[in-house]
């Protein structure tokens, strides 16, 4: 297992662990529940006291068939989440596709930006993170979460996911953004049936080394993980059900080499990469 190491960020010599703090009233899984600032700078707290690295904050939900929110509303969900999970010393990251609001967040002490657009849904985007020399994450994207279901047609999966991040990165690093502050993400649920989603799991090795960068993995809680979980009648899991499944996955993936997993349920990921991390070749913390 190789860990490469994002430039202006910790080293953490294993896979890093993103706690999920929507701030939204209709994300799929956690919805409602950090919409109070303090109930999410609290519950954001707690996650670092049981080992998470990264609080990944989103004021916008991207759940299939979302409708989007304004620049003002977005800001104001989530700059007080930043400012209270920075002043209680968290690493925090900012989930969005508006180089507006990664522009405050970084004024306010965020040092991710998080874009599951890739930089398709601003124009502004990469020229903003390439002012603010902030780490970036390039999610694979095909559209707005309103229809991205039509989106969802590939031959070779893998190879198409792996082509148009390729193509994203090119246009990020010639947009003056530090290739060695790029990581990558094939947008597990984006444009992407459940079938499509565990070929790109399987293909984790593959796009890693076809790519060239590292990866982080966002399938906590996620559609194919209802539907693998389904009862006799076919009805999917239901989100808060689906964390075993997500842990197992999150392990795999952190064996496999990912630099990062997104989940929402991080206290028990963050314990999985520390074991798999020991169970490695070279052992780990
Ligand atoms: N998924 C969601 C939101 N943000 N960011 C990255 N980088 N990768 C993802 O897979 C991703 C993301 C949607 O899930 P949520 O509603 O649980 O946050």
């Amino acid at each position: 297992m190789t860990h490469q190491q994002i430039r202006g960020l910790p080293d953490y010599g294993r896979c890093a662990v993103f706690g999920v703090l929507n701030v939204t009233p209709d994300s799929f899984s956690d919805g409602g529940v950090n919409l109070p600032p303090d109930a999410a700078v609290e519950n954001g707290i707690a996650a670092l006291r049981a080992g998470v690295d990264v609080l990944d904050v989103g004021g916008e939900s991207t759940r299939p068939g979302a409708l989007r929110v304004g620049t003002e509303e977005e800001l104001r969900r989530v700059l007080p989440v930043v400012e209270g999970l920075v002043a209680a010393g968290g690493l925090v990251s900012v989930d969005t596709m508006r180089a507006e609001v990664a522009r405050q967040c970084a004024r306010a002490g965020a040092r991710i930006v998080n874009d599951v657009s890739g930089g398709l849904a601003d124009p502004e985007m990469f020229r903003t993170v390439a002012d603010l020399g902030l780490p970036y994450i390039l999610m694979h994207w095909r559209g707005h979460s309103v229809d991205m279901g039509s989106m969802a047609r590939y031959g070779d999966v893998v190879r198409e996911v792996g082509e148009e991040l390729a193509v994203r990165l090119a246009a990020a690093t010639d947009a003056g953004i530090d290739r060695e502050r790029i990581v990558l993400d094939p947008g597990l649920g984006f444009a992407k049936n459940a079938e499509h989603d565990w070929a790109l799991l399987r293909g984790q090795e593959r796009l890693q080394r076809e790519l060239g960068r590292p990866l982080l993995i966002g399938h906590s809680r996620k559609r194919f993980l209802g539907a693998l979980l389904a009862d006799e009648q076919g009805i999917p899991r239901p989100a808060a059900a689906r964390d075993a499944a997500t842990l197992a996955v999150a392990a795999v993936a952190a064996s496999r080499g990912a630099w990062a997993v997104r989940v929402h349920a991080p206290a028990a990921a963050a314990d999985a990469v520390r074991a798999v991390a020991a169970m490695s070749e070279g052992g780990a913390r």
